[in-house]
């Protein structure tokens, strides 16, 4: 099959603003004005006094956020300035991962994660917890490639359970979305070998059974936080999609808390839209809710003539600029069309803090803002759906 994501895997290696919607937005003219406009010139902040995001999307109750870099949140102004502004809800990018509670083994460090919850309270945010559970981005301690360890599984059972209760014990309270399982499939749609899965196997269990066990430690840790399983690769019809499908009805089966799923919505203009709505759908039909959690859309790019092996974030033709511009209303409407599509999150704010460059060479601009931190098109076009369209109230 073809592999979308492939390069992943390898590389792994309310608001202040609260009113009633007509009060609270200018007309639609404020919305649509900018349309037009390529990237605003640098300096030019008219386009933030316009109705941001989160403003729009009381429309419909959906909440719209993005994963935060806490390198730059606090440090730098326009930066922070766009999270607080424009997203009702965050995610941590990197800091509430294993890797970064628990560098040390049993010496916890939250700092960086609780300012990222202070910001979101500051700034009326929900916050969606990322990752509880993941082969990656493990601590050296526990593992350095996800699917070894000197630990024996017993242990590696323990170690999960003393990890995902300090951590959700931690933050109890103050997380909307937990992730707590994330990628535990491959694409195609065999149980990924982690350490988690191999460790389970030894003992004598289904390898999957660390899935069941992270959901019930998570809800016994804090019983209000949604729990979700995340992933990328579910928006199109697949032998992954429906993998994951089959599985996540057994957990419903097996009473396992489980409230949602996330997609992850890595998309790229080399491939075809994904029938996204149809798969949002059918696992919201299971009695689930459903959120895009890392929406990003990468294109090919133009090389930078001034520094030779580098790239700019301009895409190579007015073609794939229009392609992507596509692809982000097609992403937005399709969970505002399906009434349990409770968040719509992008992976990161602007094309100089994404994580494509670095694992895709050649490809960028998958983000929103440019690298100067100006809105770019796509800024407008989400802006543009959500004001357009007559979308479901969700809860
Ligand atoms: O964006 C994250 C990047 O900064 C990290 O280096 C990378 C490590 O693997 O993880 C990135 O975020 C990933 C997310 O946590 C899970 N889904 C895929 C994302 C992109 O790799």
């Amino acid at each position: 099959m073809r592999i979308r994501h492939s390069f992943l895997v390898s590389a792994l290696a309310v608001t202040a603003l609260i009113a009633t919607p007509g009060a609270a937005m200018a007309s639609p003219d404020h919305v649509t004005e900018p349309h037009e406009g390529q990237h605003a010139q640098h300096g030019d902040h008219s386009w933030a006094t316009r109705p941001s995001l989160r403003t729009l999307s009381m429309r419909s109750g959906l909440k719209v956020g993005t994963a935060v870099n806490m390198d730059l949140y606090g440090s730098d102004a326009a930066y922070t300035r766009i999270v607080d502004q424009q997203f009702n809800t965050v995610t941590p990018e990197n800091v509430m991962k294993w890797q970064l509670v628990e560098p040390t083994q049993g010496t916890y460090d939250w700092a960086a994660a609780d300012r990222l919850v202070a910001g979101a309270r500051a700034n009326h945010q929900l916050v969606r917890g990322h990752t509880l559970v993941w082969h990656n981005q493990l601590p050296s301690w526990f593992s350095t490639d996800g699917t070894t360890t000197s630990f024996t599984p017993q242990q590696v059972r323990d170690l999960l359970h003393k990890h995902v209760v300090d951590e959700v014990s931690h933050f109890r309270g103050k997380i909307w979305q937990w992730d707590v399982v994330n990628e535990a499939f491959n694409d195609d749609g065999t149980p990924r070998q982690s350490v988690f899965y191999k460790a389970y196997e030894a003992l004598g269990l289904n390898g999957l059974d660390y899935v069941a066990d992270a959901f019930r430690w998570a809800h016994q840790a804090d019983p209000h936080a949604l729990l979700f399983y995340n992933d990328y690769n579910l928006e199109f019809t697949g032998a992954k999609s429906n993998a994951v499908y089959d599985f996540v009805k057994q957990l419903q089966a097996q009473h396992v808390p489980i409230d949602g799923v996330g997609f992850q919505g890595h998309l790229d203009t080399q491939y075809g839209f994904p029938d996204l709505q149809n798969n949002l759908q059918r696992f919201a039909d299971l009695g689930l809710k459903v959120a895009l959690t890392e929406v990003d859309v990468r294109t090919f790019v133009q090389p930078d003539p001034a520094n030779p092996g580098t790239y700019t974030d301009t895409p190579l033709t007015p073609e794939l600029q229009a392609t992507q511009e596509s692809y982000w209303k097609q992403t937005l409407q399709a969970c505002l069309d399906v009434p349990q599509c409770i968040s719509y999150t992008v992976w990161g704010v602007a094309d100089s803090n994404s994580w494509i460059p670095g694992v895709f060479t050649g490809e960028g601009a998958a983000l929103l803002f440019d690298d100067n931190l100006n809105p770019k098109p796509q800024y407008q076009d989400l802006r543009q759906v959500l004001w357009t369209t007559k979308a479901p109230r969700r809860a």
